[in-house]
């Protein structure tokens, strides 16, 4: 069973393996750690990761980056809108309503569902993994970001199974902080004393989170979470090229904005910039040469200027930490530290944003780009049974409050109740008590449609069958446990009918059974249905004995994908893998013909010089022209077979002299060996 944490990032993907020694970051192909989340579709081949971010100003239209946030919405959510304005390729709208992209891939025009586009940079990170670790890698924990709901989720769990992934959890990009911090400190509080409160910050290019978590040994629970899902690095980054299209276009009459490949270019530029003013606060310049119509632009800027363009954006940074710290309830004294992670927490006026709010140093002792992915590797190794960890205990909290709502037609009325509240313990699962003579609905949705970075509050549907009056023409007493999931997923995970049965006997009316969930992660609570007829427990009833039987649930969940529809696309990823697989090959057989070419020509003037005559060698010498000519024309894009046939062509004259030579080496070698047995 592997053990590997991914880290999705929108912009930067990490991997942590567990390895005998522990977790580490692992590199890819590139000897780089980090993936970018780029996939870039060609006319053969696809290219993902390093290789598809150096095309994204190449190949405008079909390199594929910025789609982390694109899950789980609908084409008209004005999200994706306000997206699809700004993004270089084509956003369409699916079938199903939710959002795709259009390209140009094996010379043909393909839609693609953004699972899959996840799903491939998945797949290439599950490469990755079983390239670092040598063996078939499924099992695994994903980061999604706390505040994505139920279809974001979702819509990532769908696009982990195209990739091949068996997701075990997925996992909010803060916990795994707070797991990477907790679990190798030795001095955290004993479990009666007072927890050690720490905030953890996360800034990446797409978003800011905040959470608090209490730490005791071998435990970690969160208190609250808070974000402002709209805005990280990449909102700075757009301040800039806004700022220097606006100058561009006074400056040199350049009209930035319409043209797709400059203005990537000057996001690229702007970005570097950012980065520089970091380290700098000086002016510094930014050029870029062949701009637009040839014209070679130039400007500059310093940190104070940046962080007057910025201030908006800067004003966002302290909202979210006020939340975090009202909602846990908690002083300023209460804080043990502050701990930031993501990229754009490099930024000083966002550190110092943050340090002034709590009036105090902030620390940066985790690794800024890596704790994600090494917390997510710490938590598929407490998950995975074959992996020794020690015991840490880790609860998160539900980031929206969950309302029922139920209705029956026979029944009079309607009632609703909240099932979860904002910050409750998660996982977690309730039992609720209807009294109900008729199948019924249950209607999931978020009790705070303002609270939600989501322009759609419904969950999800939840019909349960099969329910009938009892002989006596009393309500079935209907049980209902309501859950939310180690994925921070919402379902009705089960319900039973109660059956009354006149058997002599004790009294015994509460045969419920109780949650297992993973590690114990899950609880129960009974929780009294308000507005719906009461529990008849405090009647006498000596008599009856009850019996459970389950009943079935038929859910529709809100913008869930159909397994039909993921497993086309499973199917889908195998044939480009294959693709990929293919062309790689027929390039390989490609390059050695080419260095066949070359060396076959260095060894004619060099040690092959002695062993072949002069006639020969000018007409071997002109037939590896031939072929390397042939390369770059008619051989340039030719089936693997041809370059195999040419391959093997090549070598009948080669060979012989090639063994001549070896013979002729080996000879004096022998003799000697020869003389001194003699
Ligand atoms: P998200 O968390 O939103 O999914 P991500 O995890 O891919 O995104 P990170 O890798 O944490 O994002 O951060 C990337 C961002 O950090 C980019 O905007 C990048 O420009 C910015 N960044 C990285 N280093 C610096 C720096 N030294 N100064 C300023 N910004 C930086
Ligand atoms: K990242
Ligand atoms: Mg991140």
């Amino acid at each position: 069973m592997s053990v590997v944490g991914i880290d999705l990032g929108f912009l930067n993907c990490y991997i942590g393996v567990a390895r005998s020694g522990g977790i580490e970051t692992i590199a890819n192909e590139y000897s780089d750690r980090c993936t970018p989340a780029c996939i870039s579709l060609g006319s053969k081949t696809r290219a993902i990761g390093n290789a598809a971010k150096s095309q994204i100003v190449t190949n405008v239209k079909n390199a594929l980056h910025g789609f982390k946030k694109l899950h789980g919405r609908a084409f008209e959510d004005p999200y994706i809108q306000a997206e699809r304005a700004k993004l270089p390729y084509e956003l369409q709208k699916m079938p199903n309503g939710s959002v795709g992209v259009k390209v140009r891939y094996l010379d043909e025009e393909r839609l693609f569902a953004v699972e899959q586009i996840t799903g491939m940079l998945l797949a290439k990170l599950k490469e990755t993994s079983e390239s670092a670790l040598k063996k078939p890698v499924a099992d695994c924990v994903i980061s999604v970001p706390s505040f994505f709901t139920d279809a974001e989720r979702r819509s990532v769990m769908a696009a982990a199974q195209i990739a091949g992934l068996n997701c075990l959890k997925l996992m909010n990009e803060t916990t795994a902080v707070a797991l990477a911090y907790g679990i190798y400190k030795q001095d955290l509080p004993a479990l009666e004393e007072k927890p050690r409160n720490v905030v953890f910050v996360d800034m990446g290019h797409s978003a800011y989170q905040v959470s608090i978590c209490a730490f005791n040994k071998g435990k970690l629970k969160v208190l609250a979470t808070t974000f402002d899902p709209f805005v990280g690095g990449r909102n700075f980054d757009e301040a800039l090229v806004d700022y220097f299209s606006e100058e561009f276009r006074t400056k040199y009459k350049l009209n930035v904005k319409e043209n797709p490949r400059a203005l990537l270019r000057l996001y690229q530029e702007c970005e570097k910039l950012k980065k520089l003013m970091s380290a700098n606060a000086s002016d510094l310049p930014l050029n870029i040469e062949c701009f637009m119509n040839d014209l070679d632009v130039s400007s500059k800027m310093n940190r104070a200027q940046f962080e007057q363009l910025c201030a908006a954006l800067l004003a966002r940074v302290e909202p979210p930490l006020r939340a975090a710290m009202d909602q846990a309830k908690l002083q300023r004294e209460d804080i043990y530290s502050i701990e930031i992670v993501g990229g754009a927490t490099r930024i000083p006026a966002v550190k110092e944003q943050i340090s002034n709010f709590f009036c105090k140093e902030i620390s940066t002792t985790l690794n800024a780009d890596e704790a994600v992915a090494r917390g997510c590797a710490l938590q598929c190794a407490i998950l995975s049974p074959a992996f020794k960890v020690r015991e840490f205990s880790i609860t998160d909290v539900v980031p929206y409050s969950v309302t029922l709502r139920w209705k029956s037609s026979y029944e009079e009325g309607t009632g609703e109740c909240e099932v979860f509240s904002k910050n409750h313990a998660a996982p977690f699962s309730k039992v609720i008590t209807f009294h109900k003579k008729e199948p019924f609905d249950l209607e999931a949705y978020y009790t705070h449609p303002h609270e939600v970075p989501y322009p759609d509050s419904r969950i999800g549907r939840f019909t349960i069958q099969n329910v009938g009056p009892q002989p006596d023409g009393d309500s079935s007493k209907v049980k209902v446990k309501v859950r939310v999931n180690i994925h921070g997923l919402f379902s009705v995970a089960n319900a039973s009918i109660i059956e009354k049965q006149n058997i002599e006997g004790d009294h015994n009316d509460t045969p419920m059974d109780t949650e297992s969930s993973s590690k114990n992660q899950g609880r129960d609570e009974e929780l009294a249905s308000s507005g719906e007829k009461q529990d008849h427990l405090s009647q006498p009833k000596a008599k009856t004995k009850v019996k459970s039987i389950d009943l079935p649930i038929q859910a529709s969940l809100y913008r869930q994908l159909g397994q039909d529809l993921i497993n086309s696309y499973i199917e889908n990823e195998g044939k480009m893998m294959m693709q990929d697989k293919l062309e790689k090959e027929r390039n390989d057989a490609k390059n050695a013909v080419e260095e066949y070419v070359y060396e076959f020509r260095d060894k004619l003037c060099g040690v092959f010089e002695k062993f072949i005559t002069e006639e020969d060698s000018n007409k071997l010498t002109l037939m590896l022209e031939d072929t390397e000519n042939w390369l770059y024309e008619d051989g340039e894009d030719q089936p693997k077979q041809v370059y195999m046939d040419k391959l093997q062509e090549l070598k009948k004259f080669g060979q012989p002299i090639q063994e001549r030579c070896m013979e002729h080496e080996e000879r004096p070698k022998v003799l000697n060996e020869l003389g001194k047995k003699i």
